[in-house]
């Protein structure tokens, strides 16, 4: 699943000004008459339900949209170039990493809902010796490149003690931000003439295109997630607790993409919605197994659920190594937890101990009176459905606090 890219996104500069003058057969010395410049085409970026990852940008580098064209002679105005729409999953995120000078003029302006009017952004004009001498160069504005951007290396940080900028959330489908603006179209000469300046020798420069660097991050809009070690069972239960059909096998790992599920309600009054995280192991933070890449995901869940069982190597051994076994599990989670992010741990949470079916009746005794993380664990079989309706409603009061 990518669920993670780094681009650069690039607007279209408008064109420039033209500085020319009316020549034909029967008129000498006509007026100025050069035109202006187009404008730039801008990069918008749209949620769609359609999208469903953000692989289509996986390989690419850079978006960028067309410059607009420069003014001709006889008053023709340049063409403009045409917007991008940019379509993303509904759920992503944009962190920005750096952007241009025009681009942060209208990030602290008006934030990026809307356009910049033309008369809001700064324009510069230049003066040519005479017509048709070249237009001397200005400086380029340009946003800083990353250093050592990769997919692998976004994915093992948070993004947000990275410390890029969130810009957007896109958590509605059809909703969008004009990413980057395009440039405005210079004037040209013919709009700077006046009384005392009857022959101007001045047009504009077009405006810059807007560029940022982006880091787009899908996040599942999941409610509630269930964490735990691999082979604990958790898509087990997302399959028993909602309608989902996760993979499961008696193996690590079956489970390699976040797998989300509807809790089911009664009354249906409120869609509750479950993600499966695949496993997490010690060292986690350390990149080893998935890593902890997909914990991104739970960053807006309202609630946690630690998954827990008795691994099939410890059922043979003593109720106290049983137990020590499940605080060790639980106390693991919850460091690769904080190593990721330490407000995840302040999330509500539940302990749940699963496969209850195989456990021995001194287990279960001693498991009702042990308290995990200052509370009672929840205990359920998703083979046998015990428990599952106080699981069920866990999650539910998670959900709605
Ligand atoms: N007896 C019993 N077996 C269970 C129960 N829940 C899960 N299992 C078994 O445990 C094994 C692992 O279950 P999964 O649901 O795939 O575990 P997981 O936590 O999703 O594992 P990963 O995807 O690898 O992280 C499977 O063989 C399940 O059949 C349970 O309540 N009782
Ligand atoms: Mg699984």
């Amino acid at each position: 699943m990518i669920d993670i890219v780094a681009l650069q996104f690039v607007a279209g500069a408008g064109g420039r000004g033209r500085v020319s003058f009316c020549r034909s057969k029967y008129i000498l010395k006509g007026g100025p008459d050069g035109g202006t410049g187009g404008s730039g085409g801008s990069i918008i970026l749209r949620a769609e339900r359609s999208q469903s990852t953000l692989k289509r940008y996986s390989g690419i580098k850079t978006i960028s949209a067309e410059s607009g064209k420069d003014g001709g002679a006889k008053n023709c105005t340049g063409a403009s170039a045409k917007d991008i729409i940019v379509s993303v999953p509904v759920g992503t995120n944009v962190w920005q990493i750096s952007e241009n000078k025009v681009a942060q003029r209208r990030r602290l302006a008006n934030g990026l809902r809307k356009k910049n009017s033309s008369k809001a952004v700064e324009r510069e004009a230049f003066v040519l010796e005479r017509e048709g001498a070249a237009i001397p160069v200005r400086e380029p504005d340009v946003a800083e490149v990353p250093k050592h951007l990769t997919t692998k290396v976004l994915a093992d940080v948070s993004l947000a003690t990275s410390g890029y900028k969130l810009i957007a959330s896109l958590a509605e489908s059809g909703q969008e931000i004009v990413i980057c603006q395009g440039g405005f179209g210079g004037r040209g000469n013919e709009q700077f003439k006046s009384s005392r300046e009857t022959t101007p020798l001045r047009a504009e420069y077009g405006t810059p295109g807007e560029e940022r660097w982006l880091v787009l991050e899908q996040q599942l809009l999941a409610d509630i997630g269930l964490i735990g070690l691999p082979n604990v069972g958790k898509s087990t239960l997302l399959s028993v607790l909602t309608q989902a059909t996760p993979a499961i096998g008696s193996y690590p790992f079956t489970t390699l993409e976040p797998q989300l599920g509807v809790l089911s309600q009664d009354d249906q009054s409120q869609e509750v919605v479950v993600a499966d995280i695949p496993g997490l192991i010690a060292g986690a933070s350390k990149g080893k197994g998935l890593g902890f890449s997909f914990l991104r995901h739970v960053r807006h869940c309202r609630g946690l659920v630690f998954v827990l069982s008795v691994p099939d190597e410890f059922l043979i051994r003593s109720v106290s190594e049983q137990i020590t076994a499940l605080h060790e599990q639980f106390l693991l989670i919850r460091k690769e937890l904080s190593a990721y992010d330490v407000s995840l741990t302040e999330k509500k949470m539940v302990v749940c101990i699963t496969k209850r079916d195989l456990y021995s009746p001194e287990l279960l005794t001693a498991l009702e009176k042990e308290v995990i993380a200052h509370q009672s664990p929840i205990l359920v079989s998703a083979a046998t459905h015990d428990g599952l309706q106080l699981l069920h409603q866990a999650c539910l009061r998670l959900a709605n606090y």
